[in-house]
């Protein structure tokens, strides 16, 4: 019998993650029963809504004991199969695989990967979950039109990056704000966005009226907070809010003060709102062939900042959190 590896959230966070919430444990690895497969996993996923499932905060997944393993998004190769779906070798990605070297699960949690189509981690990245989050959030809840000012927060992260970057097919001007000179040099000289803002070390407002003379036709909002007050601010006639994420509040303790936006949005006819990926779950393929296509004619490219060995997901975990990835944040596990 092997032995499994796992990442157990100890204690329930409070504010920041820390280190101590987190623990690694290894158990025996169960025989596996009639309908079941046992998976070897390659790939995690770090997404900014696993801080959710840590708290007690109502939400459309489970929320974690203290105990649990952490469950996440993952890329895994199939060792052993009691179904007629899947077999040895076949490569699979799940929602529910989790912080652990090996998950026994069912072919209703997990869907599989055409390893030729591209590498398989793009499974949880740009042909992933936050693939379809910036495809479908963008298009079908911004609806950017040729012209329009595109205005991205968090624009150099797994969503973010794409967004800017589709919006450029679409005939955008576009406007990235990301933390730091590296991520803004990123935007404008690999991605080659319009402009970018750094709200780490300019003025927000200031920039804004600089780059988006005309004012914001879509806001593809990743953050909340301050940030998201100084665009409301700055919206244009029939703008469009597509409010993906709000990353700047999932670690607060207490809820922050704000502006009151809505007269913003009331003069201005605009529209807010929010969105999650799964709505779109039955259209996917379509967006899968369309994203594929752009990456082999070389239109969308994506930045993968890989962490090696499944003990150091907890750390790379509170990065997230505090912006230390660059790109899409992927735990390496095993080959
Ligand atoms: P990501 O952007 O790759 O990583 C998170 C980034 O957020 C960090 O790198 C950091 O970048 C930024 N950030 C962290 N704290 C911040 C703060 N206080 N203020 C401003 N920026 C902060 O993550 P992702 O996977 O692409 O997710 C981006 C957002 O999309 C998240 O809010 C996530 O919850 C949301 N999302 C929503 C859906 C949906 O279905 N609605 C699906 C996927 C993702 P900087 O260095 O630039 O600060
Ligand atoms: C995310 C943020 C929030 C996300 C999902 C949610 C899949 C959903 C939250 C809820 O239902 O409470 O990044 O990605």
């Amino acid at each position: 019998m092997s032995v499994n590896k796992q990442i157990i959230m100890k204690t329930r966070p409070e504010g920041m993650p820390k280190l101590e919430n987190f623990e690694i444990i290894e158990n025996n690895i169960p025989d596996i029963r009639h309908g079941e497969v046992l998976i070897k996993i390659l790939w995690l996923s770090l997404d900014p809504y696993m801080r959710g499932r840590m708290s007690k905060a109502k939400s459309y997944a489970a929320s974690l004991n203290e105990g649990d393993v952490i469950i996440g998004g993952a890329v895994g190769r199939v060792i052993k199969s009691e179904t007629n779906e899947y077999k040895e070798g076949d490569i699979v990605e799940g929602f529910t695989l989790g912080w652990q070297a090996y998950a026994i699960t069912t072919p209703a949690s997990i869907r599989k990967i055409n390893p030729d189509l591209a590498p398989i981690q793009t499974a949880v990245g740009v042909l992933g979950m936050p693939g379809m989050t910036a495809f479908f959030g963008l298009l079908y809840v911004g609806k950017p039109i040729p012209g329009d000012t595109v205005v991205v927060s968090a624009a150099s992260g797994a969503v973010g990056q794409l967004v800017g970057q589709i919006a450029k097919i679409a005939g955008c001007h576009v406007v990235g704000i990301a933390g730091g000179k590296e991520k803004c040099d990123f935007l404008l000289n690999t991605l080659n966005f319009d402009a970018a803002i750094d709200y780490k070390n300019q003025n927000v407002d200031n920039m804004l009226d600089k780059y988006c003379p005309n004012g914001v036709n879509v806001y593809f909002d990743n953050v909340g907070g301050s940030i998201t007050d100084s665009v409301i601010n700055k919206l244009a006639n029939y703008a469009r809010v597509a409010v993906c994420g709000v990353i700047s509040q999932y670690n607060l303790t207490a809820p922050e003060p704000g502006l009151r936006t809505h007269r913003a949005i009331l003069t201005n006819q605009a529209t807010t709102e929010g969105f999650l990926v799964f709505q779109f779950a039955q259209k996917y393929h379509i967006a899968i062939e369309r994203m594929a296509k752009w990456i082999k004619e070389g239109k969308i490219i994506y930045k993968e900042d890989v962490v090696e060995g499944l003990e150091n997901a907890p750390d790379a975990f509170i990065g997230l959190m505090n912006g230390k990835n660059f790109g899409k944040l992927l735990i390496k596990v095993s080959e």
